[in-house]
């Protein structure tokens, strides 16, 4: 049998993310390294420890590594040199990067901590991953699937390469965190990290860049939520498909399936765009019928047909406004000036048909234009 290959396995993180854990747990060895819970950094200097089983034909070297952002630019300085030195150490490497969530928020420093590095050595997607570790059991459902749209929307990071690991409870869950691990590396593929520039962090700007990450975290999480609240709206089949935790990365990585579905913004909003043009030609054939068979009874409801539906179609349309890029901005326009122009014409058709004109030229014009395009 061929002999494996050695190559690095960094792990990222700032400080009390649980870094140490997740190689320990890698290593299948509490005593690893040292992890505990603590205000101050445990780690101050890089350390490796070889995994004594291969993944596929890796044998990987564990580098447990200080944090990064510290609130003095000493420990900053004295963090991006070990990052630096561990990536001289083993270039050839996969890569982890390790967040940590506050109620559920991903902490802006370790926001910061990552487009920094990131920045510096812009990893190949395939030999990165991205951890959001020491969920609660109780998160909502759809947290994973909203928090990994948010890190994809933010990092630019596929969300197939993003997992979440729970807060552990049990001896059980930490064989479950290992195999799982074990797998989810399996699927990456190592490569040569060479830095573009060294990494640079200056303890000055910290406040402002957090300040400005919770800003555009939120602009996302908001924007998030107000997709789906428009999904639940519009359809109450095809529903956001949900992210796995922990227990669930199992028999997904048996698929071979990304961890994530990937589905873009731009394919979203189409979707919902398609969907709502599909209710508004039917509701345009429905009115027609109608107006082919006129009488009293169809009058009256008519009018109020048309007075709720209106009110239905201002609301879709609204429902239109961003998030959209600028591709489907034009479409987005053309789409509801048709829509509205429509309307405005069925809705002067039935003023006139209400006041007694059945033949009015709006007609003619509805019937016109309705013709012209079928
Ligand atoms: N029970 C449990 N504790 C965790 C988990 N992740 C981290 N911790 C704890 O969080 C604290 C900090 O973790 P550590 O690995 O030292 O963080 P590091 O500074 O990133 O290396 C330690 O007390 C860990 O035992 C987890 O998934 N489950
Ligand atoms: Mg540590």
């Amino acid at each position: 049998m061929a002999s494996a290959t050695t190559c690095g396995l960094i792990i990222l993180g700032n400080s009390g993310v649980g870094k140490s854990f997740l190689a320990n747990r890698l290593l299948d060895d509490d005593q690893a390294f040292e992890s505990r819970f603590s205000a101050r950094s445990v780690t101050r200097h890089t350390e490796w420890k070889n995994m004594s089983t291969p993944i596929g034909k890796y044998i990987y070297s564990v580098a447990n590594i200080p944090g990064f952002v510290e609130a003095n630019q000493k420990l900053i300085d004295e963090n991006r040199h070990e990052i630096m030195k561990a990536f001289e150490q083993y270039p050839f490497s996969i890569v982890i990067f390790v967040f940590g969530n506050k109620g559920g928020r991903i902490p802006d420093e370790d926001l910061v901590a990552f487009m920094k590095i990131n920045d510096a050595y812009q990893f190949p997607p395939e030999s990165l991953l991205l951890i959001v570790n020491g969920i609660l059991s109780n998160a909502p459902d759809d947290y994973e699937e909203k928090t990994a749209q948010m890190l994809e929307d933010f990092t630019h990071i596929d969300k197939s390469h993003i997992c979440f690991i729970e807060k552990t409870t049990s001896e059980e869950d930490k064989h479950i965190i290992r195999h799982c691990l074990h797998e989810i590396i399996a699927k990456c593929e190592p490569t040569y990290h060479t830095k573009k520039h060294d990494i640079e962090l200056i303890a000055d700007e910290i406040s402002r860049l957090k300040m400005e990450y919770r800003q555009r975290q939120d602009q996302l999480l908001a924007q998030e939520y107000e997709y789906s609240k428009r999904q639940q709206l519009n359809s109450t089949s095809n529903p956001i498909q949900t992210c796995h935790r922990l227990q669930q990365h199992h028999s997904i990585s048996d698929t071979n399936e990304p961890i994530h579905e990937s589905i873009d913004h731009n394919r979203r909003f189409h979707k919902t765009m398609e969907d709502n043009q599909t209710k508004h030609e039917q509701y345009v054939a429905h009115v027609e019928k109608l107006i082919h068979d006129v009488n009293n009874d169809n009058i009256t409801q008519l009018a109020q047909q048309l007075e709720n539906t209106t009110k239905q179609n201002s609301a879709l349309i609204a429902q239109m406004s961003p998030p959209v890029t600028i591709t489907y901005e034009t479409e987005r326009k053309t789409s509801s000036n048709r829509i509205k122009k429509r309307i405005g014409k069925v809705v002067t058709f039935v003023s006139n048909l209400v006041l007694g004109e059945s033949q009015s030229p709006e007609l003619e014009d509805y019937q016109t234009s309705r013709h012209d395009n079928n």
